[in-house]
């Protein structure tokens, strides 16, 4: 059973299957196990939210080995799947399979690139986007399907052809070429408001390979939708990272004006806290060991 398998043969499971799952954003060790204890399968360690968090831009101004320390905290509190957002792979060939590398030794499951260049932008913002070299790029993803130990280790080609405005046929032309080079899914992405050009992509592509999709720009399209297109996974992927913000900023404006801590109903108990820090785990072991 499943139950038992590694997080790796987790993820191509999800990946893989006919089913439509589902993976939620987490950005550090405390949200990635909030996200399992949610029920979610698995874990999109977003590029976004990892950098957001650091106070950083999403432009790789974190470096890949300041986002492994953040990935290892991830992985040492959950036991579901995690995907790491690996951008356009930190460098070449050599530069993202040695992330590769690097990621199976920290218990991470697999890694979506994407075809930019480095340094990339986050694909949501206004800013005009640069696409790799599709031969390049399908060299790097195969260098990476080479170089992996875990042989179900699942390696993720994001196409930012609708992003950067070049259209369905480049989107298709690419994801071919990503698929003979022997990736395991595609990503393909899109930030318009609504599914059309996802739709246009899906119909065209006819499940050649699982697709996933980050439906944050078109939210209001419903899941069943995604379903009835054969989407793989539905990436939901900042969420958390909104969420606490929203939650910080409310919290310090209002402990700031009231100089006091009365009438606070949104934070978690200290108790809680200690709770997901798994206080009594050391409590229990120092009985043992002290
Ligand atoms: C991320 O979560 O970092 C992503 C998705 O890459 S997006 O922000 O839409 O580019
Ligand atoms: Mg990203």
């Amino acid at each position: 059973s499943l139950l038992f398998s590694k997080r790796t043969t987790k993820l191509k499971h999800l990946i893989q299957s006919k089913e439509l799952e589902f993976i939620m954003e987490a950005h550090n060790g405390l949200s990635a196990l909030i996200v399992q204890e949610a029920g979610f399968k698995g874990i999109w360690a977003s590029g976004l939210s990892m950098s957001a968090q650091l106070g950083v831009r999403d432009c790789n101004e974190a470096s890949w080995t300041q986002l492994l320390e953040v990935l290892e905290f991830m992985a040492e509190r959950t036991t579901i799947p995690i995907l790491m957002d690996g951008d356009t792979g930190f460098g070449n060939y050599n530069n993202a399979r040695r992330l590769v590398r690097k990621l199976e030794e920290r218990g991470i499951a697999g890694v979506c690139f994407e075809d930019k260049i480095f340094p990339k932008r986050n694909s949501l913002g206004d800013g005009a986007q640069e696409l790799a070299n599709i031969q390049e790029f399908s060299n790097k993803i195969k260098a990476c399907k080479d170089y992996q130990r875990d042989k179900d280790f699942q390696i993720v080609a994001r196409c930012e052809s609708f992003i950067a405005g070049w259209g369905l046929e480049n989107a298709l032309e690419r994801c071919e070429a990503y698929r003979k080079a022997g990736v395991d899914a595609i990503l393909i992405h899109s930030k318009k408001s609504d599914f059309t050009e996802i739709e246009q992509f899906l119909k065209a592509w006819n499940n050649r390979l699982p697709v996933v999709i980050v439906p944050t720009n078109y939210y209001k399209t419903p899941t069943d939708e995604f379903r009835k297109h054969n989407v793989s996974l539905a990436i939901w992927a900042n969420h958390n990272l909104r969420a606490c913000i929203k939650a910080m900023q409310d919290t310090s404006k209002q402990i700031f004006e009231r100089q006091n801590l009365i009438g606070l109903d949104n934070i978690a108990s200290v108790k809680e806290v200690f709770r997901l820090q798994n206080e009594q785990g050391l409590e229990e072991d120092d009985k043992k060991y002290l």
